[in-house]
């Protein structure tokens, strides 16, 4: 869109400034200017100025038109018929967990395609701000307050939540998976966390998760936070 707009500005700055050059036998525009009183001549009755003012306008009025009917949409939220998933999300120095309905901890966040999801979002001790660029989200993460924010992903893969807001040591690496799976899949991953294998949730992103995809992201964020930490110290 920028692109578009950058060649048709410079397209017709160019042409403009070629068709208007100086040339022999020119006559100087102000060498005889209006006197008090005196009606400049000439001109196309303002027809250029009121044609630019009217696409402009048009424009404008679009976008802000465009804009407010994708915010009333926004903040709607999701209906309550479409049953969305609630997911609460902390962030602490330096990750983020995800705790399901049924109890299940993980510092991955798995949710199906084609179904909204509300994320509260709290943090465990400083400002964070949680966001997931893939779906325009953002929410600020604030020790004893929440966020609420919706989504509804529609396209299976991984994608990147990360932190916003520098909160310490190792903010560049407080970063974490969201893996957008198939509805009949992600039912069967949900359907395994419930069995109990993981009530030794701690708060502590190393003991999250319990599948071995969980373990093994956690194992890496870990490792990548205590490679930031020991650089950071020498
Ligand atoms: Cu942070």
């Amino acid at each position: 869109m920028g692109t578009v707009v950058g060649i048709v500005v410079i397209s017709y700055m160019v042409y403009n400034a070629y068709k208007y050059r100086e040339r022999d036998g020119h006559e100087e525009p102000m060498a005889d200017p209006l006197q008090l009183g005196e009606l400049p001549q000439g001109g196309g009755d303002g027809k250029k100025l009121a044609i630019s003012l009217t696409i402009s306008a048009i424009i404008v009025v679009a976008l802000i038109g465009w804009a407010y009917v994708l915010l009333v949409d926004v903040e709607a939220g999701p209906s309550p018929s479409a049953d969305p998933l609630e997911v609460e999300v902390e962030g602490i120095q330096f990750a983020w967990q995800y705790e399901y309905p049924n109890g299940h901890t993980t510092n991955t966040l798995r949710v199906p395609e084609d179904r909204a999801v509300t994320l509260t979002v709290t943090s465990g001790d400083v400002f964070h701000t949680f966001g997931i660029p893939a779906f325009d989200l953002k929410a600020d993460a604030i020790p004893g307050q929440t966020t609420q924010r919706w989504f509804r992903p529609n396209e299976t893969g991984t994608y990147q939540a990360q932190c916003f807001e520098l909160c310490g040591s190792g903010h560049s690496v407080m970063e974490s998976d969201v893996i957008v799976m198939e509805p009949t899949e992600f039912e069967q991953w949900y359907a395994e966390t419930g069995s109990g294998t993981n009530t030794a949730a701690t708060g502590n992103p190393s003991d999250a998760g319990s599948t071995p995809a969980d373990r093994t992201a956690n194992d890496s964020s870990a490792a990548s936070i205590q490679r930031v930490v020991t650089t950071l110290q020498q």
